[in-house]
């Protein structure tokens, strides 16, 4: 936990002094003032992702197209647009899916941290410039409401939410690219920001599963009134969980949070708070340093182990891995790609629901971190190939996944995690 908690730390002190900047302020283009559904205006390519899959549900514990058949999307994620502005285009988001065999592209829009609150209107006109593109190629999006500092989703900062998804969701009520990810991350204290230590919330403080679903059910109903409206089904909702989407079945068990000092797979008293809602899945985030078979402590060796944890889980409910990084919580460090292929071999199947979990790699962007799956400088020249080692890993594990290319320097057997 003490590792897990200075990981964290370090992850939260970089968001205070690494902030390096990539791509220039480009204005956006395409005003989107109306907020009339646009949904019949998506003629998706034949072939394409959202041509081949449609609508998608959820079925029990698994993400289906529209014919009930298991679906594992599997893309990337955007970096806050507010550092990287110009990797995002009609052009790059092409390049993703032709080269990169993407198909799903998670648009992830800090809400803080210099993101939408600094111009709403700018920023909703970006999410509606990507939307389009993302139908206009057939392939899905995420709209992800990316909370992180601060983390209680509640918080008054993030106030704009229900009148940002009221907007969004009106305007593509009935679009199947659609995708929503209403709070990225909750995490921390409730009341106070106190980014720096975030274990001396209490109890009573934290950012608990129950803050999260009160959030949500005031969310969700405002998403699928506007599918009600045009007699569609309701697109996925995917929900953030505590402790930055790593207390995945905190609606299923009694007393867990954020700081309690327990190892994920002490026992704890079960109870059923999971929402009330079709199409809902619970967020999973990883990075592979710091998340894996957990660290020696009381001379216990796999103290918090998140591999056995999350293939438990993947047994009790429907998940999303909307972001995971192949390097440390922090975004950075050297990348780990033998524990990154223990998860991804976990999310083909290798679990005990045998679910196919869908994954997006953080990020599509060339920012100065390790995470970054471009080299510096590439989004001003338009080389959408040019991987760093992060993402040259990624782009063949998108080959074998989504385009059928057999490539065994990726996703290796002798990676496969074996339950004890
Ligand atoms: C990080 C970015 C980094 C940026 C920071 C700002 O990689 O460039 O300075 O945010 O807060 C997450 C978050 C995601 C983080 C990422 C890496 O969802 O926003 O991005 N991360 O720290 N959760 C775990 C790791």
């Amino acid at each position: 936990m003490r590792k897990l908690i200075i990981g964290t730390m370090v992850a939260l002190m970089a968001v205070f002094f690494v902030l390096p900047s990539c791509g220039s302020k480009k204005g956006t283009e395409n005003a989107a003032d109306s907020v009339n559904a646009v949904a019949g205006k998506f003629k998706y390519p034949a072939n394409s992702p959202v041509a081949k899959y449609g609508a998608l549900q959820v079925k029990n514990l698994q993400l289906c197209g529209k014919d009930g058949n298991p679906v594992q999307l599997a893309g990337m994620s955007t970096m806050g647009w507010q550092w990287c502005k110009e990797c995002y285009t009609k052009e790059s988001v092409a390049a993703m899916l032709n080269d990169w065999n993407v198909n799903i592209l998670r648009l992830a829009m800090y809400v803080e941290e210099g993101g939408y609150n600094t111009n709403p209107a700018e920023y909703r006109d970006m999410m509606c410039n990507l939307i389009d593109i993302c139908g206009e190629l057939g392939i899905y999006c995420i709209v992800d409401w990316h909370v992180l500092t601060p983390g209680n989703p509640k918080n008054e900062k993030y106030a704009d939410a229900e009148n940002f998804f009221r907007f969004i969701a009106n305007k593509y009520a009935g679009a199947d690219h659609v995708i929503y990810e209403i709070c990225n991350e909750p995490n921390n204290c409730q009341a106070k920001d106190n980014a720096e230590k975030p274990w001396e919330c209490t109890r009573e403080e934290n950012v608990t599963w129950d803050v999260i679903a009160d959030y949500a059910n005031k969310i969700i109903p405002v998403i699928y009134g506007a599918a009600d409206s045009v007699n569609s089904t309701h697109p996925i909702v995917i929900v953030g969980t505590p402790q930055w989407d790593q207390l995945v079945d905190a609606c299923l068990k009694e007393g867990m949070y954020q700081g309690n000092e327990k190892d994920l797979n002490d026992p704890l008293p079960a109870r059923d708070s999971r929402l009330k809602f079709d199409n809902v899945m619970y967020a999973f985030h990883f990075y592979a340093k710091s998340h894996n078979e957990g660290f020696e402590k009381d001379g216990k060796s796999n103290y918090y182990d998140m591999y056995s944890y999350m293939y438990d889980v993947l047994g009790k409910l429907p998940v999303f891995c909307s972001e995971f990084g192949t390097v440390e919580a922090h975004g950075s460090g050297a990348p780990d790609f033998d524990r990154t292929d223990k998860w991804l071999i976990m999310f083909d199947g290798n679990n005990a629901g045998k679910q196919k979990v869908s994954f997006c790699n953080w990020s599509f962007s060339d920012k100065d971190e390790t995470s970054a799956a471009l080299k510096v400088g590439s989004c001003a020249k338009g080389d959408w190939n040019a991987t760093t080692p992060s993402g040259e890993y990624v782009k063949k594990v998108l080959s074998v996944v989504n385009g059928g290319v057999k490539d065994s320097s990726v996703l290796k057997d002798s990676n496969k995690y074996v339950r004890k």
